[in-house]
């Protein structure tokens, strides 16, 4: 094991599929955010684990940035007729993998292992693993009260401001113990924090108890991607959530998000000019073009960050 990478969803699972093209399959464990996981229908979802795993099987809708390319949706028209929620759109196809793995985890698998076994069917070679096997459960507190995430995001499109997060269970959870060992071990060459939205995203992995401590112990790089290119984000709420929550919608902001746990960080060329106050908070800064648009850019900007992490050693 030598690179690890904690992502969230759409962005996050682009670097990781880019990764994925630049690694041999043992060199790299991805770790995915949980905190957006929810039961609906009676079947357990995983947004962020399906994102990364359809990412790396190379079957994901790359316009959406969540499901299956290719997918239909009549199951969810059957439901509609019969007058069940379809807010959360689930496809015929992406039915699949919510069916199978609510099945095992209620025989007793742990979802670590049920994401082994659904990685496996898909041919995905590298590790990926849940941040934890607790509930974990991120709550958006917003002008409008608190809503549970999948209502704010999906139910709600992001609309009502934001105040602040919450993760509730996070004290009593576990972190992965692969991941934290992964990164105990001496073995990782570097911890990526892949480009995510730091607060509901990134924030439940950081919190999770012992992982600031382990990031902070490691002898490795620390590299995170900024999300935000020109005071934009490529896809999802971040922005909106900078700016609801007073703090300015740039890569500057994350970078300040960030400062004490990472070693480098990674902007696009668009936002040179924020080079001098980010290296102030103490990291070392690296320009690139850093927007995916596709399986090129992706393989691309996983090879400069791979070879960036190699020079920073070397430093
Ligand atoms: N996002 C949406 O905006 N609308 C949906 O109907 C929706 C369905 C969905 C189904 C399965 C899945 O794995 C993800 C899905 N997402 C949907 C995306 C997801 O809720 C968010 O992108 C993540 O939670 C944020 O990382």
């Amino acid at each position: 094991m030598s690179i690890i990478a904690m992502s969230g969803g759409v962005g996050g699972a682009k670097l990781v599929s880019g990764l994925a093209q630049n690694l041999a399959g043992d060199e790299l464990l991805v770790v995915a955010n949980t905190a957006d996981d929810f039961d609906h229908l009676g079947l357990r979802i995983c947004p962020d684990l399906d994102s990364v795993m359809y990412a790396l099987a190379g079957i994901n809708d790359q316009q959406r940035g969540w499901g299956l390319a290719d997918e239909s949706w009549q199951a969810m028209r059957a439901l509609q007729r019969l007058g069940g929620a379809n807010w959360f759109q689930l496809g015929d196809q992406d039915l699949a993998t919510h069916i199978l793995r609510s099945d095992q985890l209620r025989n007793g698998v742990s979802l670590t292992a049920v994401t082994e076994s659904l990685c496996s069917a898909l041919g995905i070679a590298c590790r990926l693993i849940p941040m934890t096997e607790d509930p974990v459960a991120t709550v958006v507190d917003t002008e409008e009260g608190k809503l549970a995430f999948q209502e704010y995001f999906v139910k709600r499109q992001c609309e009502p401001a934001v105040k602040g997060f919450e993760f509730t269970g996070i004290e009593l959870a576990t972190a992965n113990p692969e991941w934290l060992e992964a990164m105990r071990s001496g073995q990782a060459k570097a911890l990526i924090i892949c480009p995510s939205n730091p607060y509901v995203s990134v924030d439940p992995m950081l919190n999770l108890p012992g992982v600031r401590t382990a990031i902070a112990g490691l002898s490795c790089p620390v590299v995170a991607v900024s999300p935000i290119i020109a005071g934009a984000a490529i896809k999802g709420p971040a922005a909106k959530m900078m700016r609801e929550l007073g703090c300015p919608n740039s890569a500057l902001a994350v970078a300040e998000h960030y400062k004490g746990l990472v070693t480098d960080f990674v902007i696009d060329n668009a936002d040179r000019k924020l080079v001098k106050d980010i290296e102030a908070l103490g990291m070392r800064v690296h320009c690139c073009d850093s927007l995916m648009r596709n399986a090129e850019d992706r393989s691309r900007l996983a090879a400069e960050v791979l070879a960036m992490c190699e020079t920073a050693v070397a430093a």
